[in-house]
């Protein structure tokens, strides 16, 4: 395998730059085929570095067209420059300007990185090191410098222009072309800067911050998408306000700017004072987003802007420090939606996504701290576990120091680190100083691979009148890291009395409890309550206080006691998750379940139904049984997708056709005659609906496909619409080739994000025949290969979602994916990257699959050139 450049940057090597960049001056002068851009370079010597040491600026691609330093062009002899960067041979020992010129093609990035055009914008993606393709610099998130930057453009093409920062000046530039300077007076790392220049509308709205400053906020997209921004204004100006009530945090320019493009690698950028977002992730009305696009944009919108506190004026040291920024801000997203809709509902999608995304990661060949120590390629560690764990390891830490001691933590956090680039070893000293606590121990959830086992038994004496709780800690290797330390685990619980209420005790002993939590440190322990009157049923792990895999004795009985009655609401839909996954893992390792077993589940599932005091959000998520890649991952090897898809199949008949007629009668008393809203009430209704929607069909209730086909074709919003369709789709109901059909030609063709779902449904159906339609939809020359949204939702929700083709048993699921990562990884390395992450399943496979898709990998392996991106992925998935 040949790749762009083979290197490994450790963590250990980090040293500070010898120079700095202190001011940058930008002059971007954009034109219809090329763009020119001269950086003055405002630079000094650190107070220790050596005469003659040389200053090594990175750049990617590009062509030097002058240098000069202080004005005075420099001798060939006194640079170097190539593909990777610029060298000064011996820069001056003082404060310098170091001047150069270079010229970009911003049409022909189709790795949209850099500067590039999406749909006739320019725009930039810096992150996390893409500044050097736009000119050469100190590009590393420690090097905080002031920017101003001038952008000239066609008036016609390009009359907005956009950076960071204020706007200082703005006028005409004779010749069609004008002109305007932005300014952000605090200083950054390169990768927030940001330049959009374009034809865009845009709407406009302010907002005042608690100590009474203006803030004028403005949203730009394509001209005719104004309406559409709405939402994403109101989710900013309600998670200014909540970051201000929450953490005291304020925002801090006059201006913020938001800007939605057709082409972007990933969700949105935090760029200081000027956001750009992936149009998804903007665009929402209701015949065409859905209630999770509109949460999904509350989300994001949400997180970027929490960046300006962390990630943005305090930021990261080193990109091993990522999950500073992304674990925190993710944390705080999660805080947001809880706070603004429900907690429970929120914790659970969380955690179901933990599990879907970050736990297959942590046990599979891609396993990594949050904090890696070393990296190749960091684009690819913007992973489930620096973003996922990492937040669920900041929730930790505030659980074990309570909401008063963690905002203790915080606000020193930010009194002490304001404008540095910093550690996670800055971050936990800052907590462990404000709450006089020690977490050395801790901080090995930072640097530790893998998801930890938590095995859990108990006992009772009735003469003794205590009960005995056993727990044990164990985390298996990762590649690189064979040993492993036992982990801090905070564990909230309660133990339920016989009616269902909670259990007082008069005396623990042999382990930390308090405040709700036993705090299990050490590999195991034994805690024994006392004063126990009669044998509880234990509720742990409540609202998933840990991210471990727990395996509990606890029977089936019980697991339906705590569902029923447990005062935590997580623990009530986990214990139905975990009846259902342990009745689909035994009869697929050869225990067929018993009617008793399925009839007890189908009627505390039935119970969940009738229930008055849960709301509707909650009773869609209960109302499930876990996904095949959950029972396939309980499993835990040989994996034969096929009879997993089976047995759940029939699992679901099997608890969900007895309710078929409750089911209806709730389906029909939740039709609602109300306009679309966005709120939790609205979308809880319409998730019941649609997953009672589900059921029906995938328990082949009577007359179930003709709901399904009546509500496609009544539905008054894209919710609704695409439920309908989904639904039919995934069981392949006999309307479901018309639906499919229909919904392309009138939703789809002329809305590229309907199309996306239209793509997304199309190649997530499991059966025979998907990959020759995902190869007719690639083959049409009209389909944009450049264009991430598009290429994600038909192969991403291939590879991710559609479990028995993609890792089909003759191999051509994997044959088919990897053909397309060798395409697409010319086109734009990271897209084609984050595809071939779908292959982490392998070594879960039954054999006849791992063979195959070991085949496939090394095919790829031995195709010819490949990206860092895709090289580094495909050599750590074969490593295993
Ligand atoms: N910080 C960006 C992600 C950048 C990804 C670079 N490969 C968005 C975010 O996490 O908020
Ligand atoms: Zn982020």
């Amino acid at each position: 395998m040949r790749t762009e450049t083979e290197h490994t940057i450790f963590l250990k090597d980090y040293t500070p730059s010898p120079y700095r960049i202190v001011s940058v001056d930008l002059d971007f002068k954009i034109g219809e085929s090329e763009t020119r851009v001269r950086a003055l370079l405002t630079i000094e010597p650190q107070a220790d570095t050596a005469p003659g040491t040389p200053l090594v600026l990175d750049g990617d691609g590009l062509v030097l067209d002058s240098i000069a330093i202080d004005g005075a062009p420099l001798v060939l002899s006194a640079y170097a420059a190539d593909e990777t960067g610029l060298t000064l041979i011996e820069p001056p020992l003082r404060r310098f300007v170091l001047e150069t010129e270079v010229t970009l093609q911003p049409a022909s990035n189709t790795r949209l990185m850099g500067l590039y055009r999406s749909g006739g914008t320019w725009c930039t993606q810096c992150e996390a090191e893409g500044f050097r393709r736009i000119t050469y610099y100190l590009d590393r998130p420690d090097n905080l410098a002031v920017f101003k930057v001038r952008i000239t453009a066609p008036l016609a093409v390009a009359p907005v222009l956009l950076s960071n920062g204020n706007l200082i000046e703005q006028g005409s530039a004779g010749d069609g072309l004008h002109f305007a300077v932005w300014e952000d007076p605090f200083p950054k790392p390169s990768y927030l800067f940001a330049l959009v220049a374009g034809d865009l509308g845009s709407i406009t709205d302010s907002f005042t911050t608690a100590s009474g400053r203006k803030v004028d906020l403005a949203i730009y997209c394509s001209h005719g998408k104004e309406e559409q921004c709405l939402w994403a204004m109101d989710s900013l100006k309600r998670s200014m306000a909540w970051d201000e009530r929450r953490f005291g945090r304020e925002y801090d320019l006059d201006i913020f700017n938001i800007v939605a493009v057709s082409d972007f690698n990933f969700g949105a950028m935090e760029n200081k004072g000027l956001n750009i977002f992936n149009d998804k992730l903007v665009f929402a009305q209701p015949d065409s987003a859905t209630d999770a696009d509109y949460d999904g944009i509350e989300r994001v919108i949400a997180h970027e802007y929490f960046h300006n506190w962390t990630g943005n004026r305090i930021t990261c040291r080193d990109w091993f420090q990522l999950c500073l920024k992304e674990g925190l801000t993710v944390y705080r997203d999660q805080e947001f939606t809880s706070d603004e809709r429900s907690r429970p509902v929120k914790r659970i999608s969380d955690v179901v996504t933990l599990r879907s995304a970050q736990f297959p990661e942590d046990g599979g060949p891609l396993a990594h701290p949050a904090r890696p120590s070393q990296y190749s390629e960091i684009n690819n560690f913007y992973t489930p576990t620096v973003y996922e764990k990492g937040a669920e390891i900041v929730r930790m830490l505030a659980t074990l120091l309570g909401e008063a001691g963690f905002r203790k933590g915080m606000d020193l956090y930010f009194e002490r680190h304001d404008g540095e680039a910093t550690t996670i070893e800055a971050f936990l000293a800052v907590f462990a100083e404000a709450n006089g606590v020690d977490l050395e121990q801790f901080q090995t959830w930072y640097l530790q691979a893998g998801t930890p086992r938590l095995s859990v038994s108990d006992s009772y004496d009735a003469a003794a009148q205590t009960y005995t709780l056993k727990l044990r800690q164990e985390t298996l290797p990762t590649p690189g890291q064979p040993t492993k330390a036992a982990l801090v685990l905070p564990i909230k619980f309660g133990l339920l009395g016989p009616n269902g209420s909670e259990m007082a005790w008069t005396g623990v002993s042999g382990g930390t409890v308090r405040d709700g939590m036993i705090v299990l440190d050490g590999a195991q322990a034994e805690i024994v309550f006392t004063g126990i009157p009669s044998k509880p049923v234990p509720s742990l792990l409540r609202g998933f206080s840990a991210p471990v895999t727990m395996d509990t004795t606890l029977s089936q009985a019980d697991q339906l006691f705590l569902a029923q009655h447990d005062s935590d609401p997580f623990n009530r839909w986990q214990a139905l998750q975990d009846v259902g996954t342990a009745l689909a893992v035994a009869a697929i390792t050869g225990t067929p379940w018993s009617d008793d077993a399925v009839n007890a589940l189908s009627q505390a599932m039935g119970e969940t139904l009738a229930s008055e005091s849960l709301d509707d959000a909650f009773k869609a998520l209960a109302l499930s049984l876990p996904a095949e890649a959950q029972i396939s991952r309980a499993i835990g090897k040989d994996i034969d997708p096929d009879r997993v898809h089976a047995v759940r199949s029939e699992l679901l008949k099997a608890v969900f056709a007895p309710l078929a007629l409750p089911m209806l009668n709730a389906y029909l008393k939740l039709s609602s005659d109300a306009p679309y809203a966005p709120d939790a009430a609205s979308t809880g209704r319409r998730a019941l609906r649609n997953r009672l929607l589900g059921l029906l069909v995938g328990s082949e209730a009577a007359g179930a496909t003709g709901l399904a086909a009546q509500q496609y074709a009544g539905a008054r919003n894209m919710t609704d619409r695409l439920a309908a369709l989904s639904a039919s789709a995934m069981a392949w109901t006999g309307d479901a080739e018309a639906m499919l059909a229909d919904f392309h030609a009138n939703y789809a063709a002329a809305n590229p994000l309907v199309l996306d779902k239209w793509l997304a449904v199309t190649a997530s159906v499991p059966r025979d025949g998907v990959i020759e339609r995902i190869r007719a939809v690639l083959d049409d020359p009209a389909f944009p290969k450049t264009n991430p949204n598009r290429l994600r939702s038909l192969v991403g929700s291939f590879v991710m979602g559609n479990p028995t083709q993609f890792a089909r048993a003759d191999g051509a699921g994997f044959r088919f994916v990897t053909g397309i990562v060798a395409e697409l990884d010319r086109i734009n390395p990271q897209v084609a990257a984050r595809l071939l992450t779908g292959f982490r399943i392998w070594p879960m496979l039954e054999q006849g699959r791992r063979d195959a898709a070991k085949a496939a990998l090394t095919g790829l392996e031995a195709s010819g050139s490949l990206s860092r991106n895709t090289a580094d992925i495909l050599s750590r998935m074969l490593a295993s």
